[in-house]
């Protein structure tokens, strides 16, 4: 399995986010991605450079005035005359009007982000669009006929809608690698994301559309970011009843509990039999993450790469999230290595 990386992501740094009261530095780090390339490296896995593929292929999933705003956010806020954190501090909750598209930056960002948790800083864009592209070539690739490929994405992507940011992601890269692989060659893609938070943006892109299965398994929002999606009863609409999958896990959640639910996501990913799978491949679910609550240990890793394995589908593999940074490369090989049949 090669991997697919850009050293772009490093243009997004330095972010601050609103956490628990304070401002306080990201957890989410380019020090995150060069733990993973040291690691895929030890471990002799092929990294080569996304592709240059056009912006265009990003409005399969986006919406274009959101690319627009997000390409331009850093550089509106420096003309109006702003120092500081590009944060938005008020949201069109109920109540309030969400048809009207303020002109002013603050008001903007307001209307595309859904947190402030998630900071657009000069580099953003750039990385955020290579991370895109990582996705994509790996779809690319897979739908070219290799087995499996893994995009190590920095940011992250599975909290963007088609036009909403936050959960340190901007856009999607996960819907755009299903997307993509649609497109060239598919006829139906399963989205299953293991990321410790509900892929809500995911959801969302899909929700009413019966060519992409979405299954989720997730600490509770009841409780857990991102707090207003992911629940159970969330099934799908329209075309799409039926094709979303949620499975929320109370905190506390260890090996017992994950691994029936990830029996029962794989089982509802074997009936609906598609063509190839993109894995949300978040392991912020390992016991020593600051910022999760369930309590997966390294030796679970590879057995979560062995089932997935167990589907036989050509598969890309797409970095979410996962912030242990001394632990997070050897977790990460260990799912990919176990995927790939090697021993762990
Ligand atoms: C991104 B990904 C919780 C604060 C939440 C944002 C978390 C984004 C997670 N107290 N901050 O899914 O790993
Ligand atoms: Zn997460």
């Amino acid at each position: 399995m090669k991997a697919i990386h850009s050293p772009l992501h490093a243009r997004h740094e330095g972010g601050m986010e609103l956490f628990r009261g304070q401002l306080v530095p990201t957890f989410e780090t380019p020090e995150r991605i060069a733990v993973i390339l040291s690691a895929l490296e030890a471990a002799h896995i092929e990294v080569t450079a996304p592709r240059d593929i056009p912006e265009s292929r990003l409005l399969r999933v986006h919406d274009a005035e959101f690319v627009t705003f997000l390409r331009g956010a850093h550089a509106r806020w420096q003309a109006e005359g702003r120092q500081g954190n590009v944060l938005p501090s008020g949201f069109p909750a109920r109540g309030l009007r969400r048809d009207r598209k303020p002109s002013g930056i603050s008001g903007a960002l307001g209307y595309y982000a859904f947190d402030a948790s998630t900071p657009i800083v000069a580099g953003t864009w750039e990385a955020a669009f290579a991370a895109a592209r990582c996705a994509m070539t790996a779809a690319a690739m897979v739908s070219e006929g290799e087995a499996a490929a893994y995009a190590l994405c920095r940011p992250p992507g599975h909290h963007a809608g088609r036009s909403t940011y936050g959960g340190y992601c901007y856009l999607n890269n996960a819907a755009l690698a299903a997307q993509y692989l649609l497109d060239e060659r598919c006829r139906r893609v399963s989205v299953i994301d293991i990321d410790y938070h509900h892929g809500n943006g995911t959801q969302e892109i899909f929700w009413e559309r019966d060519d992409v299965q979405f299954v989720s398994l997730h600490g509770t929002p009841d409780t857990e970011y991102p707090w207003f999606l992911g629940y159970a009863d969330e099934r799908g609409e329209g075309r799409g009843a039926g094709h979303t999958l949620n499975l929320p896990l109370p905190t506390g959640t260890g090996w017992d509990g994950y691994q029936a639910a990830l029996g029962t996501a794989l089982d509802a990913i074997r009936r609906y039999a598609p063509d190839a799978l993109v894995v949300s491949l978040g392991v912020d679910t390992f016991a020593g993450d600051p910022i999760s609550a369930f309590k997966l240990q390294r030796e679970h890793y590879p057995r979560i790469g062995g089932l997935l394995a167990g589907l036989a589908l050509p598969t890309v593999l797409v970095q979410e999230g996962g912030y242990a940074v001394a632990e997070i490369g050897d977790i990460v090989v260990g799912v990919l290595g176990a995927f790939a049949g090697r021993p762990a």
